[in-house]
């Protein structure tokens, strides 16, 4: 099932989430759901507040070299926690809550991430590359931040300023 996703500037987005507590066939339905929704929008990653659910719940299919999204390669994400970040690095993003918007933001270059799949179980990964920065876009959705609260002065208002036009030229 397609769900719609929610946009700058809905104020759900700034929602910190909750704590996933039961592990069961309502979140296993629900994390199907989101990944029809990301695939269906061409995206990477997305966070559950997207769809407007507070759960500390995201997931991610990051592409190959060539692009290509394997579906074996999902990760559902619940409950994270990094550790051990480190180094710097800058990735022209976009959000799928912020269409048609990219912009460079730095994040760390690697970290290791603790959480839970979807059955609960304690998991951990170690995370570089376009891996480790869209768990860090992700992660931030959980505690209501986008990407583009990360901009400058300068560079946010010339976010909102072109927000502002292209909201005019959809009307
Ligand atoms: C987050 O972003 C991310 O504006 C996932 O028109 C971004 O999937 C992780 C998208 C950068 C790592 C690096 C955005 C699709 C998708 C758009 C996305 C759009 C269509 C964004
Ligand atoms: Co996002």
């Amino acid at each position: 099932m397609l769900l719609p996703i929610i946009t700058y500037p809905n104020k759900l987005l700034k929602n910190i989430s909750d704590d996933v507590v039961l592990f069961d066939s309502q979140l296993h339905a629900f994390l199907d759901n989101m990944y029809e929704t990301m695939m269906h929008s061409n995206g990477i990653g997305l966070a559950a507040i997207q769809v407007a659910m507070p759960i500390r719940a995201l997931i991610l299919c990051i592409p190959d070299e060539e692009g290509n999204q394997d579906p074996n390669n999902t990760l559902e994400i619940i409950n994270p926690r990094i550790v051990n970040p480190n180094g710097k690095t800058t990735y022209q993003e976009g959000c799928l809550s912020v269409p048609g918007f990219y912009e460079d933001i730095e994040r760390y270059e690697t970290l290791t991430l603790h959480y839970h799949d979807r059955h609960g179980v304690e998991c951990s990964l170690q995370a570089d590359e376009l891996l480790s920065i869209a768990i860090q876009h992700e992660m931030d959705h959980l505690d209501g931040k986008l990407f583009i609260d990360h901009l400058s002065y300068s560079r946010r208002k010339k976010f909102e300023k072109e927000h502002k036009k292209a909201l005019k030229e959809k009307k």
